[in-house]
């Protein structure tokens, strides 16, 4: 039987990849980890854990005879940019600190590379898997370097890790983390609580974008594939939708015709300016079948719907 740890359980992907390996697998082989609190009204295994402290990460693999690692824990692009020697720490220091344990007590491990792997000299139309990776941010290099150090736990020891490329994550159960795409979260609340949204990014800026539900089955799917047909050690690009501020507030404006915007573009705009606007997943899609349900369209009717009753 598989027993989960997760790293980083209640950001905006653990919340919801907690819920749903909780189902798929039973709460009691769920181990949630968080760095600071664990949220009221949490149901399952909670446990506080630096995962930079090894010793304390060792602890809880070993109670918990632990046999897979959802390494979830890091900073985001513009948390990173406020401090960068704690983007550093966190983000490669911590993966080292799981990977190393991993090689140890023969784990399994998942880990999030990001879009932000990409930069200004990366091709920013249909970005193919193997490409230029010059990011221009400190989580971008973080992010690079942990996709080099997953690929040299596999081939030196024959870790068995993987990971994807997220895209920006849409998602209502938690709250939006310090990124640059999390703008497409925050407007959301906007609109329901009836306050015009200033946003921090350019009408046109374009990014890839993805749901949390195909987030998240995307991600157990990876997990779940045949390790014979896996053929990227890095981290796969993964893709669904892309949109810009205009296209996103003009489809909720559809459902919230009384919302109302206006563009204020920040340092968060020079990181969006580096990343693509559309990625070519085909090796995820070749590899392990991956296939996209939500639209644009879709997204939004199911986010509102959802966080109406998140807010009631
Ligand atoms: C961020 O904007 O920093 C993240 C990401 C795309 O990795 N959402």
């Amino acid at each position: 039987m598989k027993k989960i740890l997760v790293t980083g359980a209640f950001g905006l992907v653990g919340t919801d990849l907690v819920l749903a390996l909780q189902e798929k697998y039973g709460k009691d082989n769920v181990i949630a980890a968080g760095l600071t609190q664990i949220p009221a009204g949490f149901s399952g295994i909670s446990e506080l854990a630096d995962v930079r402290d090894k010793g304390r990460i060792e602890e809880l693999l070993s109670r918990y005879a632990i046999t897979e690692v959802y390494h979830l824990a890091g900073l985001l692009s513009a948390g990173g940019e406020k401090n960068p020697n704690l983007a550093w720490d966190i983000n490669l220091n911590g993966l080292k600190v799981i990977l190393d344990l991993a090689v140890q007590y023969k784990l399994k491990v998942f880990w999030p590379s990001s879009i932000a792997v990409f930069g200004p000299t990366t091709p920013k139309e249909k970005t193919p898997q193997h490409t230029i990776l010059e990011p221009s941010t400190i989580y971008g290099a973080t992010k690079v370097a942990g996709e080099l150090l997953c690929q040299y736990y596999n081939l030196k020891y024959g870790l068995d890790v993987r990971s994807l490329r997220y895209p920006g994550l849409i998602a209502y159960k938690a709250e939006p983390g310090d990124g640059t795409t999390e703008y497409a979260v925050s407007i959301f609340y906007n609109a329901l609580r009836n306050k015009p949204f200033v946003c921090f990014l350019k009408k046109d800026a374009v990014l890839p974008m993805m749901y949390i539900d195909d987030a998240i089955r995307g991600t157990i799917a990876l997990m779940d594939a045949d390790p014979k047909k896996l053929t990227v050690h890095t981290s796969y690009n993964f893709s669904a939708i892309s949109f810009s501020p205009q296209e996103i507030f003009d489809e909720i404006k559809k459902q919230v015709p009384t919302l109302k915007i206006s563009y204020q573009p920040d340092e968060r705009q020079k990181t969006a300016d580096s990343w693509p606007k559309i990625i070519d997943d085909s090796f995820a899609r070749v590899d392990w079948q991956w296939q996209h349900e939500y639209t644009l369209e879709k997204m939004v009717s199911e986010m509102l719907k959802q966080l109406k009753r998140k807010l009631s």
